[in-house]
């Protein structure tokens, strides 16, 4: 059976050590609780970090805890002070989370805290590389390990990985303030699946890997040099049974076995049955709103007099990230506002706020959620936020009312709530009247749709879910691998060529033999592309020949002192070794004036794209545009000419960000088989790694060596991953 390995910062339990002792105890979170019941499930192991600085262990008391939680099937990940105040409180706490939050202003950014997250994440990349054995998946969870996909990839290139990112991913134009913003992305892309909790994330995600790396993109799928990686959103359930059981078995019991904590709430509303309660749950954290929550009730209670000492607000806060700064002056904020509230409304029969700054036991929890009329959950920004699920899962009687905000990731799932912008304290305060007034029959008609949905896609099914999409990515890169040349094919193709006579090499230049440039004038040929060509062309059996969409001046220049032949424009033109160009296909010239003047237009309204007019194409170039402007302009360019074309007896060739327009019948199949002529070659190579280079693959006689530089789709019958293997390959042919 093939193992899981999960990867978290933290594990799913809490070490502690006290008077020598280690113990192991489950943990709290919104990560922790949604996978336990799942891993438990599978043959799994769990990687994360202990908890406990490593300077205050010694060898043996590793040994214990490594013994102790390999019986729960976890693996520990010691950090010392140091790491834990930069890599988790530092870059991860005081970098990412406000700027993933979109609190610029609490952004810190210290080179240090880079430096050391990077240290950590090798760390955790290390253990893993130490367990992990072919067949394996990795699911890597969160913020905390961005970078380890890649640092996983690259030592173990084959393994499967999932990411799963549980907080927002923020708009581009957030994220690229980030100094380090590209190694992320970066570090991300090592997995093969990359998950977001909405469809939002996904889409701001793509596009910061669309504008700051440059890879293209089809559908939700990033194509890579040499892998392809999926991009998909999976909304994160909870553990509906469990927390619709817990609820009903409290609700079972008569009054006096209930906990302590429900029997106090059973007194307040027997004291004052018409008396309603809305509960207000989270870590204390500046993401979560409370203070904005606070002055909403305030406004409420301000403009609604009659409702006074018939609501009480139950205000729980776990607490959280104490050591940040910005954690205790959100504390003091929230005391006073609390203290403001309950001094300017409160008397001695009626508080307006129950206030509980600390964690409670998961009984405790549901006796609250089954016990309060309304849940007020209104986070600034939220990844996903599960408090809202889990109060309607315990709602058994259906009734209850759901004030969600809508920068919760939970509101794209969860309509049936009421929906409200946080920032708006009239909405907020409106939203606590209408919950108040809402009838039990409308309560209950939204509840049962709320439940259907939170019931069918729980947290077994979303990580079930996952799993599923992940293992598919491996049929998908198996796919791209099946024309790889292989040291096998390799050989065969080597030892073809020793046998031949008459050997024809066919290369394609940009993309090919030198890697792609902003200014296409910069990507002229170096020493080595010079060295490998020269080899090529001193054994008298081999004819070489450079074949291009460029203009015949560049490629004449940068091959003057070399014995390759020509081809330039696509096929146009072709100059033989020794011999002047002449060109291929008479061609006119006169459509040039009737189409120069749609794609000037383009260029007008696109910045940084230019046109380069060849001797018998145009060419809009969008290379240094902005790519999603690009995209979207070349669509529209070509829909705008393809009349025109017709008409001319032209056509629209689709290059990588370029769209050129040339006489019909021009492509580099038609060249080479030209310049073939009659000659007979008993090997034949060719390489190309863009559209143009399709027409080559399709015209040449099926025996050649074809072969498509990338991983798109090809009529070619090999490929190779990128310009330096084309390098690599040439330089066998001696
Ligand atoms: P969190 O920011 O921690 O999680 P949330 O999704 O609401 O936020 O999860 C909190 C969890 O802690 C809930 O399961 C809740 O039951 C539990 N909890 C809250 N208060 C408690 C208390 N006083 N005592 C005991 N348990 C308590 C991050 C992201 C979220 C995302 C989750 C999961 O910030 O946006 O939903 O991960 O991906």
């Amino acid at each position: 059976m093939e193992r899981l390995i999960i990867v978290s910062n933290r594990l799913p339990l809490s070490i502690t050590r006290k008077d020598g002792n280690i113990s192991v105890t489950p943990s709290v979170g919104g990560l922790a609780t949604g996978m336990k019941s799942f891993y438990k499930s599978y043959e799994s192991l769990w990687v994360g970090w202990s908890g406990i600085n490593e300077e205050n262990l010694s060898n043996e008391d590793k040994a214990l805890i490594t013994d102790k939680l390999s019986i729960e099937n976890c693996v520990p990940i010691h950090l010392t002070e140091d790491e834990v105040d930069n890599y988790y409180y530092g870059f991860s706490n005081k970098t990412l989370w406000p700027l993933f939050h979109y609190f610029t202003q609490n952004t810190k950014y210290v080179n240090k805290y880079w430096d050391i997250y990077k240290k950590v994440n090798e760390k955790f990349a290390e253990t893993i590389l130490e367990i992990v054995r072919p067949g394996d998946r990795i699911w890597i969870h969160d913020y905390h390990l961005m970078l380890l996909p890649e640092l996983v990839r690259a030592k173990s290139p084959k393994v499967l990985i999932g990411f799963f990112m549980h907080i927002p991913f923020p708009s581009y134009e957030v994220f690229r303030v980030l100094p380090w913003r590209n190694d992320i992305l970066n570090g991300i892309l090592g997995a093969d699946l990359v998950g977001f909790h909405t469809y939002d994330y996904e889409r701001h995600f793509m596009s910061c890997v669309r504008r700051l790396l440059g890879h293209e993109s089809v559908f939700n799928l990033i194509r890579l040099q040499n892998r392809t990686v999926k991009v998909d959103n999976f909304p994160m359930g909870i553990d509906y049974q469990k927390f619709k059981k817990t609820a009903e078995e409290q609700q079972s019991r008569d009054m006096r076995s209930r906990s302590t904590f429900q029997q106090e709430i059973d007194r307040y509303f027997l004291a004052m049955p018409e008396r309603k309660l809305i509960l207000s749950i989270d870590r204390l954290d500046y993401s979560k709103g409370i203070a904005r929550r606070l002055e909403a009730y305030n406004l409420f209670l301000k403009r609604n007099p009659e409702y006074l000492k018939k609501i009480t607000l139950v205000l729980l806060a776990v607490p959280s990230r104490e050591g940040i700064d910005q954690y205790q002056q959100m504390r003091e904020e929230v005391d006073k506002l609390v203290g403001q509230i309950n001094g300017k409304y409160g008397d001695i029969n009626w508080i307006p706020i129950w206030y509980f700054y600390r964690s409670l036991p998961f009984d405790s929890l549901i006796s609250l959620y089954s016990s309060c009329d309304m849940a007020l959950v209104t986070p600034v920004r939220d990844g996903m936020n599960l408090v809202s699920k889990e109060y309607i899962a315990c709602r058994t009687q259906q009734t209850g009312v759901l004030i969600l905000s809508e920068m919760a990731g939970a509101s794209k799932e969860m309509g049936e709530a009421l929906i409200v912008n946080p920032h708006n304290r009239k909405e907020v305060a409106n939203a606590i009247r209408e919950a108040i007034e809402m009838p039990e029959e409308e309560q209950v008609k939204r509840n049962k749709v709320l439940q259907e949905r939170l019931e069918s896609y729980d947290v077994i099914k979303w990580a079930q879910d996952f799993m599923n999409s992940l293992i598919k990515m491996e049929e998908i890169q198996e796919k791209q691998h099946v024309k790889r040349i292989s040291l096998r094919i390799e050989g065969k193709i080597l030892e073809h060529y020793q046998n031949a006579e008459q050997r024809l090499f066919l290369i394609d230049y940009d993309g090919t033999l030198v890697n792609f440039v902003k200014n296409p004038a910069d990507a002229k040929p170096d020493e080595e592309l010079y060295a490998i060509i020269n080899q090529l062309t001193t054994n008298p059996k081999n004819t070489v020949v450079i074949i291009s969409g460029r203009d015949q001046e560049s490629l004449g220049q940068w091959f003057a002192n070399t014995k390759v032949h020509l081809i330039a424009e696509h096929g146009v033109w072709m100059r033989r070794v020794g011999k002047d160009w002449i060109v291929n296909e008479p061609l006119k010239n006169e459509w040039k004036e009737t189409v120069r003047p749609s794609m000037q237009f383009y260029v007008d309204r696109t910045p940084g794209s230019f046109i380069e007019e060849k001797q018998y194409s145009l060419v809009w170039h969008y290379r240094k545009s902005d790519p999603d402007l690009g995209m979207m302009r070349a669509v529209e360019l070509k829909d705008e000419l393809r009349n025109l074309v017709q008409n001319l007896n032209l056509e629209i060739m689709d290059g990588r960000k370029v769209v050129e327009i040339k006489p019909i019948g021009i492509n580099k199949g038609r060249a080479a088989m030209r310049f073939i002529g009659t000659t007979t070659y008993d090997f034949i190579l060719a390489v190309g790694d863009d559209r143009t280079d399709e027409h080559m693959f399709e015209y040449l006689p099926p025996e050649a060596r074809t072969v498509k530089v990338g991983m798109q789709n090809t009529q070619a019958r090999y490929s190779v991953q990128g310009v330096s293997n084309v390098r690599e390959l040439l330089n066998k042919f001696d």
